[in-house]
């Protein structure tokens, strides 16, 4: 197969808001500092669904959405040194050159080098490696991990052990390191601390995992979804919310200020709501109180608060992929994944062959689905 073109089985978004459509799709070879990956295992984040829902600025169609991916590089283009035929791989949305101004700034986890592009849909040459029906189709988020056989930039895949299986490792291309680099390496939680974490989906969970390593003290669940208590608790919180049932004259933030004796060290949004990343930075205590905004917001909207409480010394910060980089990170967290330390396999609580990935949809609106892992 090397230097040919692939045709396999691919979940073809051909517009917003209609079902993915699994037909056949032909994947060019990788040019040069491009890697073709075999995706074995893939897993369905609630990005995905809101970017296939149209409410994405930057979605745009014909399109294959996915990245949240582990597999096997096929081939790889001219120039490719960090990985090999062969070699067991995590798809990066959030790539790392180590070249840029962002990746040498020790600053960010984001990398400029391809974003433009990726944003785009489109290889960093400006052209797609997807055709179906003779058209081209675009990437997504530099991954398309809902194909078979996908090409990315070399800088989006880290190699990994095999010992952990692609059908864990795949969770931890997104959710999972979002939700624990948010508490571990953008917070930095500190021992002691009351966290609060509104949406205890995928993310906000690992968010409980990462403050919980970090000794929290008091880490309070919030979902409107009463059978995510016993996720949550699971995981490690000390306290489940559900925001519909507190007195009806107070507000949320009030409520939460009241029992912390003035408010979180640390919240979180994992909902994409605006109101929501306002309550939770309201729910911060004065003076320190950090917030930090995880979910994703639909085109148009915009996030207010009064200024008085950035005044008063709350911050409002946010991160993509929880701040971590991942060549550089990635694989430790596969050690601690193989060392008992890091949780993944009690993320999975659905699978599904590729041919019914639609079914992850409608399963993720429903309290009992933390991930689905789709198996290509
Ligand atoms: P999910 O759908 O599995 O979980 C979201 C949870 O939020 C659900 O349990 C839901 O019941 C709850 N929720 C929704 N509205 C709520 C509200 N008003 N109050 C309280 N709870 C509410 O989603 P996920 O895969 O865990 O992703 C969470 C969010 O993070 C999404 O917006 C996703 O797009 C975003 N995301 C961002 C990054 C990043 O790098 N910044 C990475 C992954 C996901
Ligand atoms: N494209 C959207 C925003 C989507 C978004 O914020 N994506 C996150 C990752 S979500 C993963 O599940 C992200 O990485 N953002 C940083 C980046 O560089 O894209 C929009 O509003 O245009
Ligand atoms: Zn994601
Ligand atoms: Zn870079």
């Amino acid at each position: 197969t090397v230097g040919k073109t692939i045709t396999c089985k691919a979940a073809i978004a051909w517009n917003a808001k209609e079902p993915l459509s699994l037909e056949d799709v032909e994947v060019a070879p990788p040019k040069a500092h491009e890697v073709r990956m075999k995706v074995l295992h893939t897993g369905v984040c609630h990005t995905d669904q809101y970017t296939l829902s149209g409410a994405d600025p930057e979605g745009a169609f014909p399109s294959i959405l996915g990245h949240e991916g582990a597999g096997i590089v096929e081939s790889v283009g001219k120039g490719v040194t960090n990985v090999k035929p062969g070699d067991y791989v995590i798809a990066l949305y959030t790539p790392e050159c180590g070249e840029c101004k962002f990746c040498r700034s020790g600053k960010t986890n984001l990398c400029g080098k391809i974003r433009d592009t990726q944003g785009k849909g489109v290889m960093p040459d400006g052209t797609s490696r997807f055709r179906a029906r003779g058209k081209d189709i675009l990437h997504f988020m530099g991954c398309s991990t809902f194909s078979q056989y996908t090409v990315l930039a070399d800088i989006s895949v880290v190699a990994v052990t095999d010992r952990i299986g692609t059908d864990r490792s795949c969770l931890l291309g997104c959710g999972i390191t979002t939700g624990y680099g948010a508490a571990v390496v953008t917070a930095k939680v500190e021992e002691g601390s009351t966290i609060a974490v509104f949406g205890t989906g995928c993310v906000g969970l690992s968010i409980i995992q990462g403050a919980v390593k970090q000794k929290a003290k008091r880490i309070i669940a919030i979902d409107l979804n009463d059978s995510k208590e016993f996720w949550a608790r699971k995981f490690g919180a000390t306290e489940f919310i559900n925001p519909t049932k507190i007195s009806r004259n107070k507000l949320l933030q009030e409520h939460l200020v009241d029992i912390t004796d003035g408010g979180c060290d640390y919240t979180f949004d994992c909902t994409g709501n605006v109101t929501v990343m306002r309550t939770a930075l309201e729910a911060c205590h004065k003076g320190w109180g950090e917030s930090i905004v995880i979910g994703v917001a639909a085109a148009g909207q915009e996030i207010k608060t009064r200024p008085f409480q950035l005044v008063t010394g709350r911050t409002w910060r946010g991160c993509a992929f929880g701040g971590v980089k991942g060549r550089t990170q990635l694989p430790g967290l596969v050690d601690d994944y193989l060392n008992g330390e890091l949780k993944v396999d009690e993320f999975i609580t659905h699978r599904l062959p590729l041919s019914r990935l639609n079914e992850s949809f409608g399963l993720m609106k429903e309290g009992g689905c933390i991930r689905c892992v789709v198996d290509m």
